[in-house]
């Protein structure tokens, strides 16, 4: 596992990787395409590509004027509908515009069924938005796998308005906000009064509530989700106490949702002046850190599946205790990886 820091790769590799982040820089769409798919590909080389490409182009100097938005709720919620009006909204303020989908008509056929927009066609003809639809088999935890390392791309490529939206998957959605600067959850109205099926820790990784489909029959309905959703919120203990908003609206009827956009910037600027945006990404790359680190020892460890047969033999047959089997073990991947 010996990664060379210098990496001096093949003369080809070094062009290739020097191309790529000229392109990027320049938000060629085709060179920030390929960049993702690089930092997606699970080979060593790539990954080693990857790394240095990314190094490259942030230069240890994160960008500090950009906006992470998370978008979570449950399939069928709106989610995508929202983001291609948000993403025209943005745009037409001067704004570019990068959203990363997960794309559940890859799984379970579900998008098809409830009419996915995940196309999100108007505004994916936009020339300062970049859509990138993912597989959710290249989910963990409802949001893209290399979430932060897309969305490094996304801003060295000069978008400055990032929107993550995440399959909704339980409580594990929650995973989004180690990645975002805010959290937007879409929640539906039931038939009655109640909130469609949130779960607790969702609603608490929320910085701003939004019940969607409040138009024809369900207005009412919307109304009452909004108040009882209000309701909810006030029985949670959050780290900040800062009041979080609950605005309802359709996604469809444009007019609705100007007090979204306008919740959505106070939020952006509130995370700005109040430094939580910038504790947030400090305490989020540390995280993502040790969560690199760890995979990259299990890849490692995985690799090593014949040797860990074999001790396991051992250890089944009572030869080798399991403490000495995996004393043994460990102490060949350190020797290995000098
Ligand atoms: N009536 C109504 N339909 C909506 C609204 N928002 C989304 N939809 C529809 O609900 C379905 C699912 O929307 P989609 O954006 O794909 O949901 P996602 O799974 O959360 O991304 C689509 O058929 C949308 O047209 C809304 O505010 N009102
Ligand atoms: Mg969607």
């Amino acid at each position: 596992m010996a990664i060379n820091p210098s990496f001096p790769g093949h003369e080809k590799q070094r062009a290739d990787l020097s191309a790529l982040e000229a392109g990027v820089r320049v938000g060629n769409r085709q060179a920030l395409a390929q960049a993702i798919t690089l930092v997606e590909s699970e080979q060593k080389d790539d990954q080693i590509s990857s790394a240095m490409l990314l190094s490259r182009l942030t230069e240890g100097h994160p960008s500090e004027t950009s906006f992470r938005l998370g978008i979570t709720g449950n399939p069928g919620a709106g989610k995508s509908t929202l983001i291609e009006a948000l993403g025209q909204h943005w745009i037409n303020q001067g704004e570019k515009v990068a959203v990363l989908a997960i794309d559940p008509s890859s799984s379970q056929r579900l998008g098809s069924i409830l009419g996915d927009k995940t196309r999100m066609e108007q505004l994916s003809k936009r020339k300062e938005a970049f859509i990138r639809p993912s597989p959710s088999s290249g989910a963990l935890g409802g949001i893209h796998r290399h979430s932060p390392e897309v969305i490094a791309l996304f801003e060295a490529a000069g978008y400055q308005r990032i929107i993550i939206e995440t399959v909704g998957v339980g409580q594990n959605e929650t995973s989004v906000q180690n990645v975002v600067d805010f959290t937007l959850l879409i929640a539906l109205p039931g038939a009655g009064d109640e909130v469609q099926g949130l779960k607790r820790g969702v609603m608490e990784a929320a910085d701003l509530l939004w019940v969607n489909k409040a138009d024809g029959e369900r207005k009412v309905a919307a109304k009452l989700a909004t108040v009882h959703l209000q309701q909810a919120l006030s029985l949670f203990h959050r780290e900040d106490d800062r009041a979080i908003e609950v605005l309802t609206g359709s996604a469809i009827e444009k007019d609705s949702l100007n007090p979204l956009w306008e919740a959505l910037d106070r939020g952006m600027r509130w995370g700005i002046a109040t430094g939580r945006t910038e504790e947030r990404r400090k305490h989020q790359r540390g995280k993502r850190l040790r969560e690199l680190i760890q995979q990259g020892l299990w890849n490692t460890v995985s690799a090593e599946h014949n040797l860990m047969n074999a001790i396991e033999k051992r250890v089944v047959s009572g030869e080798l205790s399991p403490s000495e089997g995996a004393l043994e073990f460990l102490r060949h991947l350190v020797t290995e990886n000098d």
